[in-house]
């Protein structure tokens, strides 16, 4: 198959979804043309099954927004007509399906029939999506999408109680590659950062308000009082300043290392013991999937999609959002020198379940669903 994946290229998780997922098919044999504004960053390498087409902006005087909407839907007529796609794959709805709709459109009138599928992704449904200047658009494209997947039960059910959706949305949870993400021997690095064998512990995100990074360094502080530790703080976002001056407060600055942006992040979690993540919403939690794919148990909270991946009690323990004192518990039964042996492994044993290979094929199928559609409707019915 010829497919267009749209996606944003920056380090978010839908973005490493996507990219992923198309290096996933390419290595199939599957043609792959990522349509994007910049070289999404885990696709740094050249293979002959992969293709990156940059929307180029115009600016000019007038314009006080671009109107990156516009130079996408001309970029994706663009290449579904020279490249001869057999369809587009749209990551996060906003503005990537209302985008895809206006190409489909235009295509449409040139006697090209290209199906579109789009997957939600959580803060396009949870956060963003359901606000008023959003809305109308994101019900529409949505329902006007040939195929259209949430990343967990937790946020199919969101997607239609927030917008009036008329279609089936199927779920096809986060996925990690096995080869990449695994525990490492990094005993060099594990000594130089703990070396009184204290336990390691880290967070990895963007640093927004909705990760609730603060639960993070407070639960971390509590740990501290009875179990010597270090926090790892993988990544960077507008609440790092706020984050920084909390660890400053509480005068565990010694104790907390903030590595920012980091592309090998499985190396950090090669040496860790436990895993945080106390959003307020998550819709799946793929960083906590990177994490126990590495033998990481995981404390989250039990927001959107998390309780379909963290198993209470056997790879890890889901809390109430907020509720930092369980969190400390939990994590501290964890780190036990008797329980965290058990934990690392159902850590794993649950991450396999979430292995590439198992999700790859379900794409492939919500692809062949939409395509046989699309055969039937290019049939000549006689009249
Ligand atoms: O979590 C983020 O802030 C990034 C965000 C994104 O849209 O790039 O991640 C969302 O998509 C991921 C991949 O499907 C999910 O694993 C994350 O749970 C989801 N984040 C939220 O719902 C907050």
């Amino acid at each position: 198959m010829k497919i267009g994946i749209v996606c944003y290229p920056t380090f978010g998780g839908s973005g490493v979804v996507a990219t992923e997922l198309g290096k996933g098919l390419a290595k199939k044999g599957h043609e792959i043309h990522f349509i994007t504004y910049s070289q999404p960053t885990r696709l740094d390498f050249f293979s002959e099954n992969l293709y990156y087409h940059e929307v180029n902006m115009e600016p000019y005087p007038l314009f006080a927004y671009p109107p990156y909407e516009l130079a996408l839907a001309s970029k994706m007529v663009d290449v579904v007509r020279y490249e001869k796609l057999d369809l587009l794959h749209v990551h996060y709805a906003i503005p990537h399906a209302s985008a895809a709709y206006m190409a489909k459109q235009i295509l449409k009138s040139q006697g090209i029939n290209i199906p579109v599928v789009t997957t939600l992704h959580g803060t396009d449904i949870t956060l963003v999506g359901k606000n008023a200047s959003y809305a109308p658009v994101v019900t529409f494209s949505i329902n006007e999408s040939d195929g259209i997947t949430a990343v967990s039960e937790s946020l199919r059910q969101d997607t239609y109680q927030h917008f009036d959706i008329r279609k089936d949305i199927e779920v096809v949870h986060n996925f990690v590659d096995l080869d990449r993400f695994k525990r490492q021997a990094k005993e060099h690095f594990r000594k130089a950062i703990s070396p009184m064998g204290e336990k390691l512990i880290v967070h990895t995100s963007n640093f927004r308000k909705v990760k609730r990074v603060d639960d993070v360094i407070r639960i971390f502080h509590q740990i501290r009082q009875t179990q010597p530790a270090r926090l790892l703080l993988v990544g960077d976002g507008p609440e790092r300043p706020r984050m920084e001056k909390l660890c400053r407060e509480l005068k565990i600055c010694d104790d907390v290392r903030f590595l920012g942006k980091l592309d090998a992040v499985e190396e950090v979690l090669s040496v860790a013991d436990l895993f945080l993540m106390p959003s307020e919403k998550e819709s799946f939690g793929l960083a906590a999937l990177e994490a126990m794919a590495c033998e990481v148990p995981v404390v989250s909270s039990n927001a959107g999609g998390l309780p379909e991946l963290v198993v209470d009690g056997v790879c890890g323990f889901v809390c109430p959002v907020g509720d930092t004192r369980q969190m400390t518990e939990r994590a501290l039964f964890i780190l036990q020198e008797e329980n965290l042996p058990q934990f690392k492994k159902n850590a794993l044993a649950r991450a396999q379940e979430f292995d590439i290979s198992n999700i790859l094929p379900l794409y492939e199928a919500v692809y062949d669903k939409v395509l046989s559609v699309k055969d039937l409707s290019t049939l000549d019915v006689p009249q």
